[in-house]
Parts: C-alpha cells; sequence; structure tokens
C-alpha cells in the first residue's frame, strides 16, 4: 500500500520512528483495518482503524484495553514474563493518548508489533488448538481480581436475547427482499428461541457468575510463537467486557474444533470434532486452574452450542440487513457463514452427551 499523506499524518501523531517505509493491509479479522507498519530500521507496528459504526464507545473501549493490558503486564513483570509479546502493548500519540482522532473523526491506535508469531485461521497442529485453550483459560485466570464493574460495555447486549429480537425485526423488514431464499435457515432459528434464553436466564438467576470475559476467543485471536510453538499472546481485545466465561469457551470450540473453516461452502466438510472439543477442554481447564465453578463446567458445552447458534444467527441477520456489519469478499459470504454455524449447531446437539462426559473427565482431575 503506498504511504499516502493520511497515513503519515496519523503515525506522525504517535510516538514512533522517523521513516516509515510501509504500511500494508494485514491479518484477516472481520472488523476493524488492520496494517502492518515497517521503518527503516526493520521495527514493525500493527496500525489498526478501530470500526466506528460497530465500536460507537471507542474511548470507553480504549479505557477497557489501556486498563486490561496494564493489569496483564503488571502480573507478566511478577511472573517474570516478556511484557513485550506475552500482552498487547499501545504506542502512545505524542499528546499522551492511547488512541489518535483523524479529521475524520477515525479513531486510531498502535500496538507494538510481535514478532515471530502466527494467528492461525484453522487449527493445522492440535497442539496450537491446545495451546489457544491454555492462553485463553489463562487470560480468564489473571484477570480472575480485575475489578470487572470498572470496565465499560462497550457493545451492549453482546451475548444476551437481544440478538433473537434483532433478528426477528431483520426478518420482518427484510429490506434486501432475502427473506424468501432462506426460509430454512431461518425456521432453525424459530425452532430454537428457547436455547437463546438458557444462558441470560442463569445469569439472571445467579447461577453464572460474572466475569472478565474477551469475546472473541478464536483462535486467530492468538498469537502462537513461531520457535516454541506456545501461544504467548491474546489479542484484540475490543470486547474485552464482563460477561460468562462459558461464552469463552464456546466461541473457541464454534471456531477451531470445526473440521471446515467458518465460511466452507461444502457443508459436508463442517462438523464438531469431539478430539479437538477434547483438546480444547482440557487446555482450558487446566488454563483457568481451577478458577471456574462447577455449574460453569458442566454448562461449557452448551456455551459451545449457545455461541455457535448466536453467531450463525449473527451473520444471518447481517445477510438479511444488507452486509453491513461483518466484512464480506464474495456474495452471500454472510449466508454462507451462517450455514456453517448452523450445521455445527446441529453436529452438536447430536453430540451433546459426549460433549458432557469430555468435561466430566477433566473437571475430575
Ligand atoms: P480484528 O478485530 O479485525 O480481528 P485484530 O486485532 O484481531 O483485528 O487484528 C487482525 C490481525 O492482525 C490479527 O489476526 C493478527 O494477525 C494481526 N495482529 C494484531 N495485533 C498484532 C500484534 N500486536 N502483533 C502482530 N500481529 C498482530
Ligand atoms: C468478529 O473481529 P473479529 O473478526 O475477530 C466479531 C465477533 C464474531 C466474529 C465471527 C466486535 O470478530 O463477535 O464472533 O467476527 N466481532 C465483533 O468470526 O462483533
Ligand atoms: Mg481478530
Amino acid at each position: 500500500m503506498e504511504i499516502n499523506r493520511e497515513i503519515k499524518n496519523i503515525t506522525s501523531a504517535f510516538v514512533l520512528e522517523d521513516n516509515l517505509t510501509e504500511c500494508i493491509p494485514y491479518g484477516s479479522g472481520h472488523i476493524n483495518d488492520t496494517y502492518r507498519l515497517t521503518y527503516d530500521t526493520g521495527k514493525h507496528y500493527i496500525l489498526q482503524k478501530m470500526n466506528r459504526s460497530i465500536f460507537t464507545k471507542p474511548v470507553e473501549l480504549m479505557e477497557n484495553v489501556s486498563g486490561v493490558t496494564a493489569w496483564l503486564k503488571k502480573k507478566i513483570q511478577e511472573n517474570g514474563g516478556d511484557v513485550e509479546r506475552e500482552t498487547l502493548n499501545l504506542v502512545m500519540t505524542k499528546d499522551g493518548l492511547p488512541y489518535y482522532v483523524d479529521e475524520d473523526g477515525e479513531y486510531w491506535r498502535v500496538y507494538l508489533f510481535i514478532e515471530n508469531a502466527t494467528c492461525y485461521d484453522m487449527v493445522k497442529d492440535e497442539e496450537d488448538f491446545y495451546q489457544s485453550a491454555v492462553a485463553f483459560g489463562h487470560f480468564q485466570r489473571l484477570l480472575a481480581d480485575y475489578p470487572a464493574e470498572t470496565l465499560h460495555e462497550t457493545i451492549v447486549n453482546f451475548h444476551t436475547v437481544d440478538r433473537l429480537d434483532k433478528f426477528k425485526t431483520a426478518v420482518e423488514k427484510d429490506i434486501c427482499h432475502r427473506a424468501a431464499d432462506v426460509e430454512k435457515e431461518i425456521q432453525f432459528v424459530l425452532d430454537r428461541t428457547e436455547l437463546a434464553h438458557v444462558l441470560c436466564d442463569m445469569q439472571d438467576q445467579g447461577k453464572l457468575p460474572l466475569r472478565v470475559t474477551h469475546n472473541d476467543t478464536k483462535l486467530n485471536n492468538i498469537m502462537i510463537d513461531n520457535a516454541t510453538g506456545k501461544a504467548i499472546c491474546v489479542i484484540d481485545l475490543d470486547t474485552v467486557m464482563p460477561g460468562l466465561s462459558v461464552n469463552d469457551f464456546g466461541d473457541s470450540i464454534r471456531f477451531g474444533a470445526s473440521t471446515g473453516a467458518e465460511d466452507e461452502k461444502d457443508l459436508t466438510k463442517v462438523s464438531c470434532d469431539l478430539h479437538l472439543y477434547e483438546v480444547y477442554v482440557k487446555g482450558f481447564i487446566e488454563g483457568c486452574g481451577g478458577a471456574l465453578t462447577e455449574t460453569e463446567l458442566d454448562m461449557l458445552p452448551m456455551g459451545a452450542i449457545l455461541m455457535t447458534f448466536e453467531c450463525g444467527m449473527r451473520f444471518l441477520t447481517d445477510y438479511l440487513e444488507g452486509d453491513h456489519y461483518f466484512k464480506i469478499h464474495r456474495e452471500g459470504h454472510n449466508l454462507d457463514r451462517c450455514r456453517t454455524q448452523f450445521k455445527l449447531v446441529k453436529d452438536m446437539e447430536e453430540k451433546l452427551s459426549r460433549m458432557k462426559e469430555i468435561v466430566n473427565k477433566y473437571k475430575q482431575v
């Protein structure tokens, strides 16, 4: 990407080196615009334009990210770890802020680049998946005593039954006239409206504790060290909010224990791999180090089903509304994504008792 005046202006607002030689789009996230900066010293940074239509409270969001990364830094230091690789590190602006607002009102931030580490979009080696499980579990544990009440709810009702209401509205409005073509998928949701209530009800009844959660625990939000194969850093902290541990577990299973990509068109390739599920259960429970309650452990399989259902419903809602939320790279991309999620839900519903047995096996260790 040509280093245009806009990028030069933005980067010069931050405390960075002088001679920027390259700025290229980077990664495969659905939400933010991410770039890798290279300076003539060879040093890299991550530059991100935060998605303003999704993150409507960017200042609060950056307060969350600053608070959580400072907390993690302290814990990593206490444990003798490498603070520049084991957590995200924000680069400040020359005005001492963790973000820069450009002339158009867009919010930008810069992170130190974590070198010699990779984010994987699919499980190629089950050890990577195990590592991501330990890392997300460990993230839970390190933040178990973080004052969760000081975190802002940056996206209100992120995992609640409100998602179902939004879906129903999208079907009723049908602004793109797409509903008639996806009757089967719509019915799939309507057949499971009770499912959408299960975890919210338990939370309301105080059966599941509120925790600091990541809310986007995909395998590609973990950086794996190229040399050691160990998960070193949990990234993408935009959705860190108070929430449920079972949702964090569930999102990892939805993405990483699937035998197909999130947008696979050939649904015969998509199912929940129980071996990978077991690998993750083991790693997550180990990483949490006893931080989860008995009920949380019992609800892990339900978390996997529900998060997959919710994500499929979100993809379908976005398809019906004209693909304004998730970035798409082809016609019908969100519908393809929805279909993989519903295929997984169905498969997990059939495998539920086995999924429970697997949790029981590790919870007794
Ligand atoms: P999105 O919310 O759009 O998914 P992410 O914050 O996950 O954005 O970043 C997108 C990609 O950029 C990641 O998958 C990863 O490959 C890369 N990335 C993000 N932060 C860093 C970092 N600090 N060091 C190296 N690569 C990073
Ligand atoms: C989005 O930014 P990314 O690609 O890591 C989304 C998640 C979804 C995910 C589906 C803020 O995550 O909630 O689960 O896509 N992030 C937001 O792949 O909505
Ligand atoms: Mg990401």
